[in-house]
């Protein structure tokens, strides 16, 4: 069971993982300003928190995929004696995409999570400032990502993943942190026709290989088997 947020960048990073080993899952949905179900479990507010048996694991998506490579079968997360080098990608994204996609998504939060007194807060304590300049400033958090993209675009032009031939989790982590961004539409319409061809050209096969579309629900474990 993954207790999740849908349109959350560290959530869809532990679907990925799931669906890549073949494990069928259940979603809870945790509502932004009710998470009780998690506190109850956790005694935290944050997500993702994968549990399996009496094993509850999380808030934290590395130590979800460690946990489901080591226990299920299926095709590694981490091929070729790459854990190491996931790893440091997944710090990358964590802090780095992480923030840029709270910039690109945030502004738009109140619209999914309902609008409430509280989203002011809320977006205050995750980004630093508020939903108007994350508004007005959506431009220069495009052209902070287009960086990050112009030295992946280079390393993507000769290799089908981040590793090479193989998926991994270093692909789940980049990319799942751009779905999020995009899942504003407005920060969407400003950075596609943007992305660089060869990061692009990932994106797609990623899109392609597997797509939560949390307007139309959200990835139900029979979509995933
Ligand atoms: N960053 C952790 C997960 C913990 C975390 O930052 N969770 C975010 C989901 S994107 C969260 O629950 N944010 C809600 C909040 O800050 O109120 C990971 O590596 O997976």
């Amino acid at each position: 069971m993954l207790f999740q947020f849908r349109y959350s960048g560290s959530a869809e990073k532990v679907r990925r993982a799931l669906r890549q080993k073949g494990v069928p899952w259940n979603t809870t949905e945790v509502e932004w300003f009710n998470r009780e179900p998690v506190e109850r479990l956790t005694n935290q507010k944050l997500v993702p928190v994968f549990v399996h048996g009496s094993t509850v694991l999380g808030p934290n998506s590395w130590s979800i995929a460690r946990y489901v490579e080591d226990h299920f079968p299926g095709p590694s997360l981490f091929p070729n004696d790459s854990t190491a080098q996931c790893f440091v990608v997944n710090e990358y994204c964590e802090k780095t995409l992480y923030t840029l996609g709270c910039r690109a998504f945030m502004p738009y939060a109140a619209l999914l999570f309902g609008y409430d007194d509280r989203i002011e807060a809320d977006v205050k304590r995750i980004t630093g400032t508020s939903r108007e300049h994350l508004d007005r400033t959506l431009g220069n958090t495009c052209d902070d990502w287009l960086k990050q993209f112009e030295y992946l675009d280079d390393h993507f032009r000769n290799r089908q993943f981040y590793l090479g031939k193989e998926l991994s989790f270093a692909d789940h982590a980049i990319y799942s942190w751009y779905w999020f961004s995009v899942n504003n539409p407005e920060f969407r319409d400003l950075i596609e026709p943007k992305v660089p061809p060869h990061a692009r050209a990932w994106i797609d096969r990623m899109k392609a290989w597997y797509y939560t579309d949390i307007f139309a629900g959200y990835c139900e474990s029979a979509k995933c088997q």
